[in-house]
């Protein structure tokens, strides 16, 4: 089965292809020559994941699924949850984003977060939504150069490493996007 995973984050694209099974052949954006930007205006993760997944559906006829994915933190009332990719700004880097959440979490105790992923499917025009959450704590400082994103300052509960000291297979294990994928392949699968 070939399906389009509509994402321009490439690290995301290498997490969901180490998880799927190879008769899932998962084509990216590029495979299908879409090269703008994918509409993402939406308030909620559902909202976003959705219109990113019929827009590529729509335009280009491929069954699609996309992912829209943020982190959540207790003590910032669940931000930056949908605005995760710009929190420090438009045109702001991974690092910037993290350095105002550790700013913002400054003298704060509680740094319970958590990250949440909804993929929307869109197969044969209709829509199936499937969610993966992981609880942790955000670390004070960053640890580790895996991953993207805040993953160096998210320490999920029951670990010793970060997201970012783990390798792509130990953190699809565990993570938000991983228990996503797991039901998706299950659903894809029946
Ligand atoms: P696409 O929309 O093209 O898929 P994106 O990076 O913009 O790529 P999102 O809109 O879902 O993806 O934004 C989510 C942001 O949340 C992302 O840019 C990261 O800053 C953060 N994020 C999401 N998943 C993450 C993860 O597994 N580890 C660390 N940060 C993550």
């Amino acid at each position: 089965m070939n399906i389009v995973f509509a994402t321009n984050n490439p690290n995301k694209l290498a997490e969901v292809r180490a998880l799927l099974p190879s008769e899932i052949k998962v084509l990216s954006l590029q495979d299908i020559n879409c090269n703008e930007e994918l509409p993402e205006n939406g308030d909620t993760l559902e909202d976003n994941a959705a219109q990113k997944a019929y827009y590529v559906y729509d335009n280009y006829g491929f069954n699609c699924f996309a992912d829209d994915s943020g982190l959540e933190i207790d003590a910032l009332d669940g931000r930056p949850g949908v605005y995760s990719a710009r929190y420090a700004g438009p045109e702001c880097l991974a690092n910037d984003n993290i350095e105002k959440v550790l700013q913002e979490l400054e003298d704060i105790d509680n740094r319970d977060a958590c990250f949440r992923t909804v993929i929307s499917l869109v197969i044969n025009g209709n829509e199936v939504q499937f969610e993966g959450m992981i609880e942790g704590q955000i670390i004070p400082e960053k640890w580790g150069n895996e991953g993207f994103g805040y993953d160096p300052i998210f320490l999920p509960d029951g670990c010793e490493k970060s997201f970012a000291q783990m390798s792509l297979s130990e953190k699809g294990e565990i993570s938000h996007r991983g228990l996503a994928v797991k039901k998706l392949i299950s659903f894809l699968s029946r």
